[in-house]
């Protein structure tokens, strides 16, 4: 068996949105091939899935970390192309690490105030890096794809939730007494992972049997000046620091779904660690497209490198 190809270094600039890391690889790793973007993350997934446990999971990484390689544009207007990926896989669309690579673009003197457009896997989005620093996506369409899907777990009963899809697919539902904080986060990790799992086994999935990979919990709001708290559950078994983009989105088009949000009107979610995005809901050609406020700090730069003595070079996770 071949040994996989390393570079002699991968450059990255790691931030976090609102509690959650992002990891933008900035140089030294090949492009993928591909004139899509979608072509360009399957690109990646058969040739170069080593390098993506190498820079996200551990030693160098954990378990939560996103991160984000950036590629040329593929349509007309945008800045970058970029494709998301995390300890077991790549993402299609990433609210808090979209605000984390506008926010590192301009670290690295690539983007000004104002906006900016990103191809991902799942469309375009765009953005807008504000004097303020906080940075407002206008995510791909969102909806609500089924209603008070029953879901049952072994020794914990019935669960029912929305299917929804706001850049990724959700199960959203609330589990009622659960308290959703810091503190119980192993508990709800194992309540969510029980769950995903539980979708699997019944075969509930979104829209063209696609995979159901977050699972979100609401709870009544612990700041004064949010409407709720979540407590999200990423693919790989991590939870999101960060109130969740996609997530948020989701939980948006399902509220409206049911009549209890109007476009325009201000939803601000706040995250299991107490920071808070504002979304609202805009109506365009039939569709709904979510916008998701938040604020990122570039918290460092480095220098991978991958010896090739190294065992763990390729990283490891417990959860892949
Ligand atoms: O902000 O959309 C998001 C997200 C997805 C997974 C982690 N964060």
């Amino acid at each position: 068996m071949t040994s996989p190809a390393f570079p002699a270094v991968v450059r990255v600039v790691d931030s976090h949105t609102e509690g959650e890391p992002t990891r933008v690889v900035v140089d030294g790793w090949r492009q993928p091939a591909g004139s899509t973007m979608e072509a360009r993350r399957d690109d990646l997934a058969a040739h170069w899935d080593h390098l993506r446990s190498a820079v996200v999971c551990e030693p160098r990484g954990h378990n939560a970390m996103v991160g984000a390689l950036l590629t040329p544009p593929v349509s007309a207007g945008a800045a970058a192309g970029v494709i998301f990926f995390n300890n077991v896989g790549y993402l299609g669309m990433c609210g808090h690490g979209t605000i984390g690579v506008v926010r590192t673009l301009e670290h690295l003197g690539r983007i000004q105030i104002g906006q900016v457009r990103l191809d991902t896997p799942v469309g375009a989005v765009s953005a807008e890096l504000a004097e303020d620093g906080s940075v407002t996506i206008r995510n791909v369409p969102s909806y609500c794809h089924a209603k008070d899907v029953a879901v049952d777990l072994p020794g914990l009963g019935r669960v029912v939730g929305d299917v929804a899809y706001g850049g990724n697919w959700f199960f959203l539902t609330h589990l009622e007494g659960m308290d959703v904080s810091l503190g119980n986060v192993d508990a709800l990790t194992r309540v969510t992972l029980a769950i995903m799992e539980a979708l699997r086994r019944q075969g509930v999935t979104g829209a063209s049997g696609a995979e159901i990979d977050h699972v979100e919990l609401a709870a009544p709001p612990a700041r004064p000046d949010a409407d709720g708290r979540n407590f999200v559950l990423c693919p790989g078994g991590a939870y999101d620091r960060s109130p969740c983009g996609t997530g948020t989105s989701a939980v948006m088009a399902a509220l409206h779904a049911r009549g209890k949000l109007a476009v325009g009107a201000r939803w601000r979610q706040e995250s299991v660690t107490g920071s808070l995005f504002t979304g609202w809901l805009e109506a365009s050609e039939g569709q709904l497209i979510p916008h998701i406020r938040g604020m990122a700090y570039v918290t460092g730069e480095a220098t991978l490198r991958f010896d090739p003595t190294d065992p763990f070079r390729a990283g490891f996770t417990a959860a892949g």
